[in-house]
């Protein structure tokens, strides 16, 4: 598997200097990949200097996710203000087209501010289509690269528009695109209430999982706490289906370091991802196999004491 880490982790450490980010970056052990953020992190240097600064460090460009700011406050594909859904869908057309000219593979869309806050704000029918039609529209527009929707359940917005693995699932199938899926984020799935392990199984069965975000968190807020850090024997699981269903995917690190210091934070993620895949490998992926078949709470257990010898 490959594994990517969060630029915004390290740009205040090297006062915004994205250049300096992706060096920092790249001498970190076991980081192979990243995603950059369109427009924020193109603001200051050219593609070009992108370009050759990925190439130098033997980083991957992953993929670039998508940052509506600002202006999009009230709506990002789903702002009724025709003059302000334009400028999202240039922003998003513009994205895809950065990478495909950087050698990415999938453009992350996570509409933060789709969504409502009070009882009769939103033309749910209305907002859903236009939506649906307009993430249609960038799919038709750049067919060399994915369009992924990382949903989550709420914030900015007291209800998201896409909050859901099965609101996420169901536009996926609305919108019906070869190249437009879902991207799970560990802590979205939490603040939802969702088993992260069953939500990637159902947009695996699909074969519609494109992104994979992991951190961990209390259920409530987005915490990007480092991996297992609080729901340990759910990361396991969700590792374990990772390792099963999507061996060579690219893993990307959605934690927040605030307080610690940044490369150990990251360090910290590489270890523990490494420590619990090879732990599964350790116990085989047969036996692990064998115990979900025997839908059995006991040997559930079981199976994590054994994990922990
Ligand atoms: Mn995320």
């Amino acid at each position: 598997m490959k594994l990517a880490t969060r630029l915004n982790s390290i740009l205040p450490e090297v006062k915004g200097d994205i250049l300096e980010a992706l060096e920092l970056v790249s001498k970190i052990d076991g980081i192979t990949s990243v995603d950059l953020n369109y427009p924020e992190h193109f603001k200051d240097v050219s593609i070009e200097e992108i370009k050759s600064k990925l190439s130098s460090t033997g980083l991957e460009l992953n993929g670039i996710a998508l940052r509506f700011r600002n202006g999009f406050i009230n709506g990002d594909l789903g702002n009724t203000d025709p003059s302000i859904l334009e400028s999202a869908m240039k922003l998003s057309k513009d994205a895809a087209d950065v990478c495909s000219t950087l050698g990415g593979k999938i453009i992350t869309i996570w509409l933060g501010h789709d969504g409502f806050d009070y009882s009769f704000q939103l033309n749910y029918e209305k907002v859903w289509t236009q939506v649906k039609e307009k993430i249609q529209e960038l799919a038709d527009y750049n067919k060399e690269v994915d369009f992924s929707i990382e949903y989550k359940p709420y914030e900015e917005r007291a209800y998201a528009l896409i909050d859901s693995i099965g609101s996420t699932l169901l536009i996926v199938n609305d919108i019906n695109r070869e190249n437009v899926g879902v991207t799970v984020d560990y802590c979205h799935m939490l603040m939802k209430k969702e088993n992260p392990a069953f939500s990637l199984s159902l947009a695996n069965m699909r074969n519609k999982l494109l992104g994979v975000h992991i951190n961990d968190g209390y259920g409530f807020q987005d915490n990007g706490l480092m991996i297992g850090a609080s729901s340990f024997f759910q990361t396991v699981e969700f590792i374990y289906y990772l390792k099963k269903y999507k061996p060579n995917t690219t893993v990307y690190f959605d934690t927040f370091p605030l307080r610690e210091n940044t490369t150990n934070e990251i360090e910290q993620n590489v270890e523990m991802f490494n420590l619990i895949s090879n732990k599964i490998d350790i116990l085989g992926m047969d036996k692990i196999d064998n115990t979900i078949n025997a839908n059995d709470g006991i040997s559930a257990h079981k199976l994590m004491i054994e994990f922990l010898k």
